[in-house]
C-alpha cells in the first residue's frame, strides 16, 4: 500500500491457546485491525529455542514455569505487518496479567492468569527483528 510504512512484529499463540481452540479468533482479531498474515506455522518448540526466544528472561524467577509452559504442547508463530503492528499488536493483547488486562483486550476478555495469557507480541521493532530471525529465519 502507498503512503504506509510497513511494521513487522512476531505473535504467539501459545499453547493455551491452541488448547482452547482460541487460535482462529484471536487471529481474526488481528485480521479484522487490519494487519496483515506474513508468515504462519504451527510449532512445538524445544526448551532451547524458548530460551532464545525469552533471552531477557531466562534469569527470572518466573521463567522456569513459563519455559515449562511454553513447550507444553502446539503453538502457533505469527509475523504480523501493517502500520505500527508492533503497538497495535500490545493494544489488541492488553496488560501482561489477563486478571488485569481491560475489558475489550484479548487477555482481558480471555484470560485471567499471568502465565497462561494466550499472546505474545514483540514489545519494539528491535525485539520484533530478533524474534523474527529466531522464528522465520528465512523472511
Ligand atoms: P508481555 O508478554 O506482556 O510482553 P513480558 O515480556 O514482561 O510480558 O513477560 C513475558 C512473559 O512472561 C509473559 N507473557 C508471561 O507469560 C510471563 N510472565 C511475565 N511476568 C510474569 C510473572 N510475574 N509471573 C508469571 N509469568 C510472567
Amino acid at each position: 500500500m502507498s503512503g504506509t510504512t510497513a511494521e513487522r512484529t512476531l505473535v504467539l499463540l501459545k499453547p493455551d491457546a491452541v488448547a482452547r481452540g482460541l487460535s482462529g479468533r484471536i487471529l481474526a482479531r488481528y485480521e479484522d485491525k487490519g494487519l496483515r498474515i506474513v508468515a504462519m506455522e504451527q510449532r512445538t518448540i524445544d526448551a532451547a529455542v524458548a530460551d532464545r526466544h525469552y533471552a531477557e528472561h531466562v534469569e527470572k524467577a518466573f521463567y522456569p514455569p513459563l519455559r515449562d509452559f511454553v513447550t507444553s504442547g502446539p503453538l502457533v508463530a505469527v509475523v504480523l505487518e501493517g502500520e505500527h503492528a508492533v503497538e497495535i499488536v500490545r493494544a489488541l493483547n492488553g496488560a501482561t496479567d489477563g486478571s488485569k488486562a481491560a475489558p475489550g483486550t484479548i487477555r482481558g476478555d480471555l484470560s485471567l492468569s499471568n502465565r497462561e495469557n494466550l499472546v505474545h507480541g514483540s514489545d519494539s521493532t528491535e525485539s520484533a527483528a530478533r524474534e523474527i530471525g529466531i522464528w522465520f529465519p528465512g523472511l
